[in-house]
Order: C-alpha cells, then structure tokens, then sequence
C-alpha cells in the first residue's frame, strides 16, 4: 500500500511544509508553521529524518535554547534524526550581493562566522551531511563580479570550512547545491558539472560533494538522471533535494513526481543504480514547495505524496529492471557491451587501427531503442 517506513529514509526540510506561500507577487497565505509541531507531524506520515537550515529552526535569538530544548524532546519521542543541516546565506539584505562571494569583505567574514555556528549545530545533532546552496552567490550586471575572484573566495571558504570540520573532529561532509538562476540572474556553480569541477580544485576534495535538485538541473534543461549518474561516477552524490518541475521556467518545487514524470522514473532508477551501477544508499530528502493555493490539509497531502510517489515509482522501477523482456531488449540495444573496454587487453592502437570495420553494415544496424523506451513507458504507465 505504499506505506513509508524509516527503512525507505525519507527526510523532509522543515522549510518546506513551513513555506508560508510568500512569492514574489504577495504576501503568506498560510499560518506560521510551529517546526517542532511539523517535526512530529513529518514522523507521523513515516519520515525518517529532517533537516534545516538555521532560520528555519531558530529564527529568535532570545529563544534559541528553548526551542533547541523542544527540538530535541520532539527527535527523541518520534526517533527522527536530523541527517542533514544547512545555512540561510539568502534571506537577510545582508546577503543581497551575495554571501561567501560577496564583494564586501565583511559580509563574507559574517557569513563564514554564520556557517561556522551551525556546523557546531549540525555535529551536536549527529547530522552527517552540511548544504551549502549559494543562492545570492551571483550577479545580474556583467562587470559587478569578477568570477574568478568569486571562485577564489568560494575555494577559500570551502577550504576553511573543512579544515574546521576536521580539527574539530567532526563527522561531516559539505555537500554544494547548484542552481542556474533564481533569485540571482545568473547563480556561480549552476550546475552539477560546474560544481564537480570546482571540487577538483579544493584542498580535500573527498569531504566535499554535491546535493542536486530536481527541478534546479531541469531549469536549465538539463537530464536529471544523467546528471546524478555522473555525480554518482565520482562518488560525489552526498546528498539529493527531490521535487517535480515542468520544464525551463521558475523554479516550481513541486512535490516529487509531479512535473516531469518520465523523469522521475530515471531519477529513481538513477537512485537505485540503474541496473547494473553505483547505487545512492544517503536520505531520500525532499525539497518541494505545497502550492501557496493550498490550506493547511493541502501541506500535508502534499508531503505524503512525495513519499507515496517515490514508492510506487520505486516498485515501478525494480518491476522494469526485473522484466526478462526488458533484459532481453536491453541485450539487443547492447547496453550491457558498453561496459567492455573499447581497447582489448593486450592490445594496441596499431592493431585497432589495422582492423578493418564493416562501416555500412554498421551504420545500419537495429539498435531497438524505441523497444526498450516502450517497455518503459509501459512498466511507468502499470500496464505491465
Ligand atoms: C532553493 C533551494 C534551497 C536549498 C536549501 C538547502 C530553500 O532553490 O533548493 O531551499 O535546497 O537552502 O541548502
Ligand atoms: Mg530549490
Ligand atoms: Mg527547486
Ligand atoms: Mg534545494
């Protein structure tokens, strides 16, 4: 019956089912959200764990050891973890020309000091992995941001943070989020692939990866699933935000599996290890926004659909993979020979250069891929 438990590892933001609704065209449609109160009601619909970013939680200075101390009461009577934590480095107009890569020097010193709290916060709370998303991280004007300079202080930062992590001794890893746009006209890191070069560059590039979003890449245009599957290939998907997203526009958060539904297949066949690959075996964390449009009943139908739908596209998943036909098909789409080294052992160049090469039977091999696609299709659709 599609029925979460905590062995499925769900994990939600506390700033999504919080989302009040405020948009860029008015105010909140719905009332303030209590985050201990949503931390029970999360564990109730079968979730795992939650995560948050700073504000989220403890938005009162003046209240932070109370709220802390319901926090905590909340974790132990539902046996919910806090997997994941993350800073607010978007929301204050102090961050508004950016925060780690800010021009002004202070607003950068600010931010680091900020992050550097809440790393405190995530290890005291037992969370493995620390968001980083750079959401003013950007520019709308060409010469307002010397982007290597940015890169400079992105690294600079980076390589603090973990060199802190690591004197502390901390079990903890930073996982970067890439975005293309949205606030910022052009965000730095907009994709998975900018962001795992910028790792390469880092001191100790094994405690940074990366926490890709749905709808982030598919703004873009970009294959979602693709994108986890190279991630993945580096060992670098530390972390996921799932959502839906209907194509290049606005960044929509739906709830996972609304938008685009063939790609939400992927995802989890990407997630599972598509077969015959690397597998993600972290949180399965939701990142999604309930439409301003819904009341507070909607929130909640909201969340347990994004679980729901995982599930079933799970079960859809695992029934493609294991379908003699589909490894028939995907024999005869010779998905399985690209895994032999194009080179032969023993082998050199000259000898594949003095091969000869039925090029015109070549180009008109079958290749079966509509067959396969449809088999797809089909196991997507339950009429199979
Ligand atoms: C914005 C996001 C962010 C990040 C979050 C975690 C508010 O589009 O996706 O959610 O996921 O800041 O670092
Ligand atoms: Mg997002
Ligand atoms: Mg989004
Ligand atoms: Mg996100």
């Amino acid at each position: 019956d599609y029925a979460p438990t905590p062995d499925d590892k769900f994990s939600f933001g506390l700033w999504t089912v919080g989302w009040q609704g405020v948009d860029v065209f008015g105010p909140a449609s719905r009332s303030l959200l209590d985050p201990v109160e949503a931390t029970y009601k999360l564990a109730e619909l079968g979730a795992a764990a939650v995560t948050f970013h700073d504000d989220d939680l403890l938005p009162d200075e003046g209240e932070r050891a109370a709220t802390l101390e319901r926090f905590e009461k909340a974790l132990a009577d539902t046996g919910l973890g806090v997997e994941m934590v993350t800073t607010n480095l978007f929301s204050h107009p102090v961050f508004k020309e950016g925060a780690l890569t800010a021009n002004n020097r202070e607003v950068r010193r600010y931010a680091l000091s900020k992050v550097l709290r809440n790393i405190d916060l995530a290890a005291s709370l037992g969370a493995r992995t620390f968001v980083l998303w750079g959401g003013r991280e950007g520019a709308e004007h060409g010469a307002s941001k010397d982007v290597q300079a940015a890169l400079d202080r992105y690294a600079e930062s980076l390589n603090l943070l973990c060199g802190y992590v690591k004197e502390q001794g901390y079990d903890l890893r930073f996982a970067l989020e890439p975005k293309p746009n949205e606030p910022r006209g052009d965000i730095l890191l907009p994709t998975i692939g900018h962001a795992l070069a910028l790792i390469s560059e880092l001191e100790d590039p094994s405690m940074v990866g990366l926490n890709p979003e749905v709808g982030h890449e598919e703004m873009a245009g970009l294959n979602f699933a693709h994108g986890l599957s190279q991630a993945l290939w580096h060992d670098k998907l530390f972390h996921v935000d799932l959502n839906g997203q209907h194509g290049p526009r606005f960044d929509q958060d739906l709830r996972f599996g609304a938008g685009n539904l063939r790609g939400a297949f992927w995802t989890v066949d990407a997630l599972l290890g598509s077969g015959t690959s690397k597998a993600y075996d972290g949180y399965v964390h939701f990142d999604f926004k309930p439409p301003r449009a819904e009341a507070a009943d909607g929130v909640w139908d909201s969340a347990r659909s994004c679980m729901r739908n995982y599930l079933i596209l799970r079960e859809r998943v695992q029934a493609f993979r294991a379908d003699p036909d589909v490894a028939a098909a995907l024999e005869a789409a010779e998905v399985g020979t690209l895994s032999t080294p194009t080179l032969a052992d023993g082998e050199s160049l000259a000898d594949l250069r003095a091969a000869t090469y039925d090029v015109e039977g070549l180009a008109e091999r079958s290749i079966g891929m509509e067959a396969l696609d449809q088999l797809a299709l089909e196991h997507l659709l339950g009429v199979r």
